[in-house]
């Protein structure tokens, strides 16, 4: 099926998002429903939360605010509060924001050994290692 500007625009979705490297789905808000964020390389990443009725709506807010420069992105629950937390890579940096439940933002930098750093990241898989769920 294919996609049409006039559906997308009515979902709210239909934004300047040209360099969009990666979506990451899972419920930020903590309505149960399922939100989207965007990760886009041209201009600052955006959060869609779902406002039922296939609308979207951008929302969420990041401290520090989301850049452009946005490579990657991924989706887990990485403090174990049971909330999903977003880790985003920018340009040469990786950096993790954990949510408050209410898509509520609080970014760290996660230092790169250098090889990473020099490069960039441009694909993040979330695994848990030591074999505990972290989504
Ligand atoms: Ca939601
Ligand atoms: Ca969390």
């Amino acid at each position: 099926m294919a996609l049409s500007p006039t559906k997308t625009d009515e979902a709210g979705l239909l934004v300047a998002a040209a360099q969009a490297r990666d979506i990451v789905c899972a419920d930020f808000d903590g309505d149960n429903t399922t939100d989207l964020f965007v990760a886009d390389y041209d201009a600052p990443s955006l959060l869609f939360l779902n406002a039922r009725m296939g609308k979207f709506r951008l929302g969420g807010s990041f401290s520090p605010p989301l850049q452009k420069g946005a490579r990657a992105a991924a989706e887990a629950d990485f403090n174990r509060d049971g909330r999903p937390d977003l880790v985003v890579a920018v340009g040469t940096a990786l950096l993790l924001y954990t949510n408050d439940g209410r898509a509520h933002f609080a970014g760290a930098a996660i230092p790169l050994p250098p090889r990473l750093s020099t490069n960039g990241v441009t694909r993040i898989r979330v695994f848990d290692f030591k074999q505990r769920r972290l989504a």
